[in-house]
């Protein structure tokens, strides 16, 4: 009979202890308080020259150039057909860049507050892009496009990194031309606004190259997750609070002409804008509004930090209390899935609009993300 309490006993833990198969999306299900999140803090930076090359530096960093006019004679369309070299983004780069960051620069990451509760090499839970962060955010409103995104533990932390979709990867391997054309026109108005110094001037003269890069390190928590993530930077204000407050977010959108439109921006683009912004702590997005020639007609200035003020008269609008609640419960269920700590084992995280998150294993297969290089190091 003791053999039995003891096995029933086990067989009681083990439920208790075993992992839920799937997390929902429903956003009622995050109406809760805000949870914690910790002012983020810039730990280091890097940038990514011309041909993709990594450098420990700010080289890449720009300076943001008030326009001189609210209407400023912007034209997107300028030098699309030849003065654009365009970054391949048929290669998948995975966290590398961050990877190698990590590897120059450990002795940055902050571990004053580690508790005994949080064995990892590092002292973090998580490293991944912001940009990941962002889907997680908004997936409980997100009705249009899924996401996998692919997790692994390595000495105590867990890495994700995200895999392209089928549907993500048919939509780029069929763009228009139009579509093409458009997605420059976000850099040409970047070019427009930055300067290389910080007492430079924009040159819209020289060549779009969207290989080049600078990217934010940042450390902070979110509830009992300790994350440590890298987001690209588009520039920053010269004379301003140290990073992440001096940083801005540049955005191109178009022109809002009737109540309907100005809604679905609320709706959906301040959203996405919010939650990008919102992670590393950039606390201004300075946007351009568009017409269909894409010509700059108007630029407005938006502060993170009352964006979520400026919905608020939307009905059924979102709202950051469900994104942040959704994104600590999805990162409490990566935690209870992703137990063996193997960098060949990736758990595969994956959800569809109208779905729950759901996870498969896979053990040195093609999503296998961690380099060699990356695990092989005696210093990780
Ligand atoms: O290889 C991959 N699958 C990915 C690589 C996926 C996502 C990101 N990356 C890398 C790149 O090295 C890039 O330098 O991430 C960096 C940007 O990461 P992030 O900041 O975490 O990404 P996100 O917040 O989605 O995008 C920030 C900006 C975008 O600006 P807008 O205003 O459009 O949101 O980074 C650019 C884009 O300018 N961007 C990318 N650049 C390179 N590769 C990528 C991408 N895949 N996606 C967005
Ligand atoms: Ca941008």
């Amino acid at each position: 009979s003791d053999f039995n309490s003891d096995k029933r006993h086990r067989a009681s833990e083990e439920a208790q202890h075993r992992p839920a198969e799937t997390l929902s999306a429903h956003r009622q299900l995050y109406e809760r308080n805000f949870p914690l999140y910790k002012q983020p803090v810039e730990v280091g930076f890097f940038s990514l020259d011309s041909h993709r090359n990594f450098f420990n530096d700010q080289r890449q960093l720009r300076y943001y150039v008030e326009p001189r006019k609210s209407c400023p004679d912007f034209n997107l369309r300028d030098g699309y057909t030849n003065r654009f070299v365009k970054r391949d983004d048929g290669v998948k780069e995975k966290l590398d860049h961050m990877l190698k960051w990590i590897l120059a620069n450990r002795d940055k990451i902050k571990t004053r507050d580690q508790t005994s509760s949080s064995s990892s090499a590092l002292g973090v839970d998580f490293v991944t892009w912001r940009g990941h962060l962002t889907k997680v955010l908004t997936t409980p409103y997100e009705t249009q496009e899924g996401w996998m995104l692919a997790a692994s533990k390595f000495r105590g932390t867990i890495y994700i990194s995200e895999v392209e979709t089928e549907a993500a990867r048919a939509n780029r391997v069929t763009r228009s031309e139009r579509q093409e054309e458009m997605m420059y026109w976000g850099y040409k108005f970047e070019q427009y606004t930055c300067a290389d110094g910080a007492d430079g001037t924009p040159d819209p003269g020289g060549v779009v190259n969207t290989n080049e890069a600078f990217c934010t390190v940042v450390q902070t928590r979110l509830a009992d997750h300790k994350l440590l993530f890298s987001g690209e930077v588009d520039c920053r204000v010269k004379d301003a609070p140290p990073a992440p407050g001096c940083y801005v977010e540049l955005k191109t959108s178009a022109e809002i002409c009737t109540p309907k439109q100005r809604s679905n921006f609320h709706r959906y683009k301040l959203l996405k804008w919010w939650a990008q912004s919102f992670l590393p702590g950039v606390p201004q997005i300075v946007a351009g509004f568009r017409d269909h020639d894409g010509i700059v007609v108007s630029i407005q200035t938006f502060q993170t930090s009352k964006i979520s003020q400026l919905i608020k008269n939307e009905q059924n609008c979102w709202k950051p209390t469900v994104c942040m609640n959704f994104c600590n419960d999805f990162l409490s269920f990566v935690k209870s899935v992703v137990k063996e700590d193997d960098p060949r084992l990736v758990y595969l995280l994956e959800w569809d609009p109208h779905r729950d998150v759901t996870y498969t294993v896979h053990r040195d297969s093609p999503f296998t993300f961690l380099p060699e290089w990356y695990v092989k190091d005696t210093r990780s």
